[in-house]
């Protein structure tokens, strides 16, 4: 698994899919089912993905056999709940490329982990008149800390806008990030747009004048290799719900020098070293950030998610959707009345594609597809200002994930077409 080998695939004409994806699917018990009298198609991965199989039963199998609170106990069951909890964040750490153990704090998602930096890295570093970057494009989760923030500070926060083709705009970057800027913040993969971000660029940007980076990988770490030292990212951050994990549990990569400056986050056990009526102290990273009991169970299953992606290989996960969504975005603009929002090639972008119809309102949409047990999300996707940005109130989106295909994509297409029969347009 390499960093960065999926943004270097063209697109191809292609076919076949670079794994079985009838296998892959065959590992998802959820997907073996009827909605509203239809085998479900299901594209509302950048919402959540589905489980496999083996992330099932390790969340059952912890629970049969490991169950005990962990860096605590004394007693067998104690050590193997601490040591599937640790093993799952030596996982992680190799699964963004290769960073410490104790640069890997558990969350219980992306949004805690964003709060997580804003609240202490932020609260301490921010001040009047600073400048904080963000783009038109991000996720509520990655927007609302900052501007709280930056009210709270009186400091001012700045946006790169987004082309019309749905890319970030940086031909004036050096206007927006200048020596007063404290952080950027960006997210990797934009969950309305598709669009992969040039973050290892807008890093190095920051970088040189002296700001901290935050990378917002929600949309990314599930779908492209990640290497996070070589992106340069001072915080990355992630949600193991949508690459197949449970929910509940996120992650905030750190620098360790970043960390171990920073303030803790929540207060408790397991955070201190030593507590005094009058005094405390803090524990080691990455125990600082994680006060009182995590969410062990769903930790542990998350080491199977990880495993399920690794033994498919980043690189042909990247590959797959590249591929689909080239054969979506296809399909679907063969339909004269759909428009679509986000880059048009499918090297820089994933499979998070939303679109309208002329003449059918998203909610239409989304609900018409359900009737047709098609799931996909409408609405404003937690991204008010990019909707004002695109002069949309919502679209409709489809995003795509290992267990789909191009009888899922046909599936969608075929029934965007009755839905203009069904409503007269
Ligand atoms: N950042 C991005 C880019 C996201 O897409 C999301 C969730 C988040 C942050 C927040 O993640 P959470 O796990 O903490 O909720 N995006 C979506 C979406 O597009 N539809 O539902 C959730």
């Amino acid at each position: 698994m390499k960093s960065g080998d999926g943004e270097k695939l063209k697109s191809t004409d292609y076919r076949p899919a670079p794994f079985s994806v009838e296998q892959v699917k065959a590992d998802f018990p959820i997907l073996d089912q009827k909605v509203n009298r239809h085998q479900l198609v299901y594209l509302d991965n950048a919402a959540s993905t589905q489980k496999p199989r083996s992330v099932i039963n390790a969340l059952l199998e912890y629970y049969r056999h490991s169950n005990s609170n962990i860096h605590r106990g004394m007693h067998t069951l104690a050590e193997r709940a601490t040591q599937a909890y640790e093993g799952t964040r030596s996982h992680v750490a190799q699964f963004v490329g290769g960073v410490l153990d104790e640069e890997v704090i558990f969350t219980s998602g992306t949004t805690e982990a964003i709060n997580l930096v804003a609240a202490t890295w932020g609260e301490v570093n921010i001040s009047e008149g600073d400048e904080i970057v963000i783009t038109e494009m991000e996720h509520h989760a990655n927007l609302v800390p900052w501007v709280m923030l930056a009210k709270s500070k009186s400091a001012v926060l700045k946006r790169i806008p987004i082309t019309i083709c749905g890319h970030l705009d940086l031909s004036n970057i050096d206007e927006i990030i200048t020596k007063k800027t404290k952080l950027v913040a960006v997210s990797h993969m934009s969950n309305v747009l598709g669009t992969i971000n040039p973050v290892k660029e807008i890093v190095a940007r920051a970088h040189a004048v002296g700001a901290v980076a935050l990378v917002d990988g929600a949309q990314a770490a599930p779908h492209m290799a990640i290497n996070v030292r070589d992106l340069g990212a001072d915080f990355y951050t992630f949600s193991a719900h949508k690459m197949l994990g449970p929910t509940g549990v996120g992650v905030l990569i750190g620098r360790k020098e970043m960390l171990e400056e920073m303030p803790p986050y929540k207060m408790g056990g397991e955070m201190i070293r030593e507590v005094r009526f009058d005094r405390v102290t803090w524990n080691d990273l990455p125990h600082k950030f994680e006060a009182g009991t995590p969410n062990i169970a769903d930790v542990v299953a998350f080491d199977a998610a990880l495993t399920y992606l690794d033994e498919i290989g980043m690189d042909k996960v990247r590959l797959h959707e590249m591929q689909l969504t080239d054969y979506a975005m296809k399909k679907l603009t063969e339909l004269p009345s759909i428009e679509i929002q986000g880059p048009q090639e499918p090297d820089q972008r994933g499979g998070a594609i939303s679109f309208t119809d002329r003449d059918v309102h998203p909610h239409d949409i989304a609900t018409f597809l359900d009737s047709k047990g098609i799931a996909v999300r409408a609405g404003h996707h937690c991204a008010q200002p990019l909707m004002r940005v695109l002069g949309k109130v919502a679209t409709a989106r489809a995003s795509l994930y290992i267990y789909n295909d191009e009888s899922d994509v046909d599936r969608l297409v075929e029934a965007l077409v009755e839905m203009r029969r069904y409503f007269g347009v």
